[in-house]
């Protein structure tokens, strides 16, 4: 079932009403000197285009019905494409990418004013195309000046996020399939490297074994900068240096997820130990984050919240550290001060899709937004123990014995009708198969 971008342009038209939508793609970004990153496509542009160079612009024109998608692209030069690689130029913009009429970019300027012209809004993302921006307001501004004598010109300016995210937030079946391969492949990754883990090995190696499974797979490789932190570092919640000896005695906290080649993400995280077996406090937490973790899960299903999962992990969690003696007082007045944030600091998920923090309401005014089917998202209590935050007043000090112990627990979950599935169930968590014989 491959993914089809012609369905989204229609669904967005219509949610236009009358308003012309400008919505620009990515540009290359600088690594150094005169050398790029590589290239990653705006998130919203992709979903509507899968047109995958820098600097085009598309136009959803609802009042031009006959010719309602224009893409402005990068005109075929075979000088720079010697060095650059294909372009799809103005004519595979048309007979590849489904636009009714193409352009090269370098007449964006000029063609501009009048596909607008007879929008009765404008809407486009103000703060992010620094390329586009001065272009479209100077326009609307003429707009603006003419409408008295005209008699029409636009008279707002709309953001595209509220329509656009509202779409990307709901994924379509097509959709689900890449997220389940998504997740698939980097659950691969974390069975891998669970087995390749022992004394002695380097965090780095451990990364590497991860990528390469990533692009042997055929994705484009980490959807984010993955984490793998042994010991104390795991109570770095995005660390980055991943290059430090694992140590006997500690355990391993693997953050990572691949992105497949039309940008849909993984994301996963396992902690096991690293010499095979959990020592006494750290089986104790890991099955008290396990515990979080599956009543959250649970509470993922059409017509509950995002809030109530979180708040199902909060209250597991303090109602175990309680029992282990690393918080102390009632339950309620425990969740309701937020006294458990020296241990657990983080959200229990986010929205999952073509961003690894997809785009999409978590509330609307005062109302958290109701899961349906269709929506993906995260599920990943931890518990951070170490020095770096202060007990809160009236808390118990931390004993030596739990300090660096960092553990977190993360799943992909798809709201299904009448329930939900975990994506990432591959990927192993049960205490039983995190402990090993070395
Ligand atoms: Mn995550």
């Amino acid at each position: 079932m491959p993914i089809s971008h012609a369905p989204r342009r229609q669904q967005f038209l219509q949610a236009l009403g009358g308003a012309a939508a400008v919505i620009p793609a990515a540009l290359a970004q600088r690594h150094h000197a005169d050398v790029e990153f590589p290239f990653r496509q705006d998130s919203d542009f992709w979903y509507l285009t899968g047109f995958d160079e820098p600097g085009a612009v598309a136009l959803f024109l609802p009042h031009r019905p006959e010719n309602p998608f224009v893409l402005f692209v990068a005109a075929k030069d075979p000088l720079v494409e010697v060095w650059d690689g294909c372009r799809w130029g103005t004519e595979g913009a048309v007979a590849e990418f489904g636009a009714d009429l193409a352009h090269p970019l370098d007449q964006l300027e000029e063609l501009l004013p009048q596909y607008l012209q007879g929008a009765e809004a404008l809407c486009f993302r103000v703060g992010r195309h620094p390329q586009v921006e001065p272009l479209l307001l100077k326009l609307w501004a003429d707009q603006l000046d003419r409408a008295p004598r005209r008699g029409s010109g636009a008279d707002r300016l709309l953001a595209p996020c509220p329509l656009l995210h509202a779409l990307r937030l709901r994924k379509e079946p097509a959709e689900l399939e890449r997220l389940r391969l998504a997740a698939q492949i980097s659950a691969e990754a974390h069975e891998l490297a669970r087995a390749m883990v022992r004394p002695g090995v380097n965090e780095a190696e451990v990364r590497a074994k991860i990528k390469g499974h990533f692009l042997a797979r055929g994705s484009r490789g980490f959807a984010y900068p993955s984490i793998v932190a042994g010991g104390d570092n795991a109570c770095i919640l995005h660390y980055t240096a991943n290059n430090a000896p694992l140590r006997d005695g500690d355990l391993l906290l693997i953050d990572a997820g691949c992105s497949l080649s039309d940008h849909y993400n993984g994301d996963i995280t396992r902690t096991f130990p690293v010499n095979g077996r959990f020592s006494g406090e750290q089986r104790a937490l890991y099955d008290l984050v396990l515990a979080a973790q599956l009543a959250a899960l649970a509470q993922v299903q059409p017509g509950h919240t995002a809030e109530q999962v979180h708040d199902t992990a909060v209250r597991v969690l303090v109602e175990g550290l309680c029992s282990l003696g690393l918080l102390q007082g009632s339950v309620d007045g425990l969740v309701e001060q937020g006294a458990y944030r020296h241990l657990y600091m983080h959200r229990t998920g986010h929205w999952l899709g073509l961003d690894v923090h997809d785009v999409g309401a978590y509330r609307l005014g005062e109302h958290p937004v109701t899961l349906e089917p269709g929506m993906v998202l995260t599920v990943e209590p931890g518990l951070y123990v170490s020095d770096r935050l202060p007990v809160p007043e009236g808390q118990p000090a931390i004993d030596d014995r739990w300090k660096g112990i960092g553990i977190r627990i993360e799943d992909d979950v798809a709201v299904l009708p009448g329930g939900a599935e975990v994506l990432t169930a591959a990927a192993l968590k049960a205490p039983s198969a995190m402990e090993r014989q070395l």
